[in-house]
């Protein structure tokens, strides 16, 4: 139908398309203009069918393959230390982070590729207001920690941050607005991941628009091959840095480049390392840290048996408690290795709502899953290191996500955390802060990093005299 007007390489791609099966997503080239027709070249161009009938035959025709069957056993890690002889080698792995701190040997990397489809929000994660007082976005909560550590450790903390297509533009928007919440821009680095496309039922790619195959993120396991494509680590070698510091968007609990982790991660020569918190209950909608068919994994909490979610010890605690938080220490040479002969992590598949084209050409979105995403999963690079450390640390000073637009883990449990975190700090300083029957405090507080970035700080800066009055917020010239 198209042929005369296509030059080589066009005809090429279009016999790949027809050889995949997948001559469907040129239903309407007739009615498309020369720019539609571009749009969609330049989105099958990108599209790796070999991969795609790999992904339908092995997850989807065939997925018993892929399910977990290795035996799971609970992973070791470092415990919360209770008393003074435990808390000393956590002294020690302070002074060892804090030393590669202010050798400028770490970047802060944040994942915010996601679509947040379950908060509801439209708009990238990271611009939603979520301080309890001032409303700061979790972009500026985090521009300011780092601006703050930055200033602490005398060094140039650089700030990469993974978007993708359906945020880029709002984020990249965001930021120049703020002027980069006064971080210098060249030290913030914003980059996106790749996409890939979903199929249906028969593995048939879906049309969402006439001129547009439906894609998403790829994981955010995809953030290690695009650290590469980027060109993002090459920047940091340049910069002498061989350490990163990963968390996800919606944490606003997130103790960017904590050095105690990070100094832990050094004297154990680890590759890759992973923060933890016990789980809160049998169900809590966190992956597990555990020996998969003895190699350190995280296992998805959809991929837990009931009986594994349920079963205890004998002190009854869960066996599996070790929740995995999604805050890791990366060595650059570590993701430099997994992306030197083909990027390697595995892929997973999730049933979903997927919006099509229907016989019409008018979109519709269906009631019930239609179709299956891929994507990859960063904790799966923990069953590539040789060497790791899992630390546990507590829920209430740096755990408490945004996922849902109310109840758990909504804004309004983030912003009580939050509150709570900072009435401890002022607590420790010898301030009183009323308390509730469930021990939460009774006002608001909100403290700037710039102001304090930790309980000592606070300690350090503020008078036993100072009285909360139901409202508190510390700040000081950016
Ligand atoms: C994730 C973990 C879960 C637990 C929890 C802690 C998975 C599959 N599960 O749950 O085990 O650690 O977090 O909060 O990760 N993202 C991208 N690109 C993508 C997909 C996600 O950048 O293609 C980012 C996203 O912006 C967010 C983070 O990854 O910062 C987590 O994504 P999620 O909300 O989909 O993960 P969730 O809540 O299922």
């Amino acid at each position: 139908m198209l042929v005369t007007t296509t030059h080589t390489d066009e005809k090429k791609l279009l016999q790949q398309v027809r050889a995949a099966g997948q001559n469907h997503v040129l239903r309407y080239w007739n009615e498309l203009d020369d720019s539609s027709r571009n749009k969609l070249l330049a989105q099958l161009r990108e599209i790796d069918f070999d991969l795609l009938a790999r992904l339908y035959r092995n997850l989807i025709e065939n997925p018993a393959g892929a399910k977990l069957s290795s035996r799971l056993e609970p992973a070791d890690f470092i415990q919360l230390p209770k008393t003074p002889e435990e808390k000393q080698p956590f002294e020690v792995a302070k002074q060892v982070g804090e030393q590669a701190l202010r050798q400028g040997r770490v970047a802060a990397f944040v994942v915010a590729g996601g679509q947040g489809t379950r908060l509801g929000f439209t708009g990238p994660k990271g611009i939603f207001p979520i301080t309890p007082v001032k409303q700061k976005s979790f972009f500026q909560l985090f521009a300011e920690q780092i601006k703050a550590l930055s200033r602490k450790y005398q060094t140039t903390i650089p700030w990469l941050i993974m978007t993708s297509e359906s945020n880029h533009e709002g984020a990249v928007e965001f930021f120049e607005r703020h002027d980069f919440f006064g971080l210098p821009s060249a030290d913030v680095m914003l980059f996106q991941q790749e996409m890939i496309p979903a199929l249906d039922e028969q593995g048939k790619l879906i049309l969402d628009a006439k001129d547009h195959i439906f894609t998403n993120p790829n994981g955010h396991g995809g953030s290690l091959s695009a650290l590469h494509k980027s060109g993002a680590l090459e920047n940091l070698r340049a910069r002498g840095i061989d350490l990163l510091f990963y968390f996800q968007v919606d944490n606003v609990l997130v103790k960017i480049c904590d050095p105690v982790f990070i100094g832990f991660h050094l004297q154990n020569r680890a590759q890759m390392s992973a923060k933890v918190v016990s789980k809160r209950d049998a169900h809590e909608k966190v992956g597990v840290v555990a020996k998969i068919g003895g190699r350190l994994g995280v296992v998805e909490y959809s991929d837990l048996s009931e009986e594994q979610k349920s079963q205890t010890n004998p002190d009854g605690s869960l066996t599996f408690r070790a929740g995995s938080i999604a805050i890791h220490v990366f060595d650059v040479a570590f993701i430099e290795e997994l992306n030197r002969d083909g990027f390697k992590l595995p892929w997973h598949v999730a049933h979903k709502v997927i919006p099509f084209l229907d016989e019409r050409g008018e979109e519709q979105t269906p009631s019930r899953p239609n179709g299956y995403k891929f994507e990859t999963f960063v904790f799966d690079a923990l069953m590539y290191a040789e060497r790791t450390v899992i630390l546990e640390v507590a829920r209430e000073q740096e755990f408490s996500p945004v996922k849902n637009d109310s109840g758990p883990d909504s804004p309004e449990t983030a912003r009580r955390d939050l509150v709570n975190l900072y009435g401890a700090w002022l607590e420790q300083a010898g301030v009183a802060v009323p308390r509730d029957a469930h021990n939460n405090v009774q006002g608001n507080i909100e403290i700037s990093p710039l102001f304090a970035l930790d309980a000592e700080e606070l300690a350090a800066k503020i008078s036993r005299e100072i009285k909360f009055d139901g409202e508190l917020y510390l700040e000081t010239n950016p």
